[in-house]
């Protein structure tokens, strides 16, 4: 859209959490997720069952990726052909062995935003300097939420099986008004420093769709509003994790402005972002026995001063 407003004047009075951790923090809300919120987690473990979350990378059917990533290619380097080969390296005893590699977007599977992965106006989380990006992050990168991990009580919202869809559309919004009226419909409810866990079923909408999901490129999410930014201030969200490639709609449809909330939400609150998550499997054992807080338990690889990093969370239920 031509005349999209620019970040800065559309969130000049947004909150942020700048500075409340002190001048050199790097995981934001995750401060919130104290002893006592790894306890409370805790407690909601009541029948010992797991699920893991990440999508399976290298998975033949490929990837969802924004725009301009491609999906990871695995390469097999060793297997048995090798070690005919007049070539072959050998090894005492016989040993034989396989290797693989992958190529692959940090930010291209399931996946950990580092809180410094999106700016405007020069600055990212913190406030510090966006110049601390050039050839890698040097400030708030994925490093400290790996060596860190995230631990706390986590909510499914369903607003898939909410809005009584298989799953939603390109596109279409929900606010955090829509959260809470599906957590009483599912009989939870949202406490303060929960780690959110928002089901859209966005993996069968983009395997449906195919290339054409990138013709007008627009996943379906939270949608941005001063009222929604306060009140995940208000409820100190610590960590919102989705099914989707962006954890919002994609551009938001009332003013043209892409990704608005991983701006005022993680670059100015200090919310971690996880995305492309699968949420199926929870999300049917949920449905089927009505309990959808969980242990939410995750930490993506440490990998030095990137983006983002691969993670696999689990809940346990
Ligand atoms: C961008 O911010 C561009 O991507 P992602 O949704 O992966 O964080």
């Amino acid at each position: 859209m031509a005349d999209a407003p620019a970040l800065t004047e559309l969130l000049k009075d947004a909150p942020t959490n700048w500075g409340r951790w002190g001048p050199d923090d790097e995981l934001g809300s995750l401060n919130y997720l104290t002893k006592d919120e790894v306890l409370r987690g805790v407690r909601s473990v009541r029948q010992g069952e797991v699920f893991t979350l990440q999508r399976l990378i290298g998975d033949p059917k490929g990837d969802p990726v924004w725009p301009g990533r491609t999906p990871a290619v695995r390469t097999m380097l060793l297997d048995e052909s090798t070690w005919d080969k007049p070539d072959a390296p050998s090894f005492p005893g016989g040993l034989h062995y396989a290797d693989d590699k992958i190529e692959a977007f940090l930010q291209g599977s399931t996946q950990y935003d580092a809180l410094g992965h999106v700016w405007y106006d020069g600055k990212i989380w913190n406030g510090y300097d966006a110049r601390t990006t050039v050839g890698g992050m040097k400030k708030a990168s994925v490093e400290p939420i790996a060596e860190r991990g995230v631990v706390g009580r986590g909510v499914l919202l369903d607003m898939a099986r909410f809005r009584g869809k298989e799953n939603l559309d390109k596109g279409e919004t929900f606010t955090h008004e829509d959260l809470l009226a599906c957590a009483e419909h599912q009989g939870v409810r949202i406490e303060r420093h929960d780690i959110l866990v928002i089901r859209t079923n966005f993996l069968r909408l983009f395997f449906e769709q195919g290339p054409a999901f990138y013709e007008g490129f627009c996943e379906p999410g939270l949608v941005y509003s001063p009222e929604l930014v306060r009140w995940f201030q208000e409820m100190e969200i610590p960590n919102l994790v989705t099914d989707t490639i962006a954890n919002e709609v994609t551009t938001d449809p009332s003013n043209g402005v892409a990704l608005v909330l991983h701006n005022a939400l993680m670059r100015n609150l200090g919310v971690a972002f996880t995305e492309i998550c699968d949420l199926e499997k929870l999300a049917a054992s949920c449905a089927a026995d009505r309990q959808y807080d969980f242990l939410y338990v995750a930490a993506p690889l440490k990998v030095h001063e990137a983006t983002g990093a691969p993670v696999n969370p689990v809940a346990i239920k």
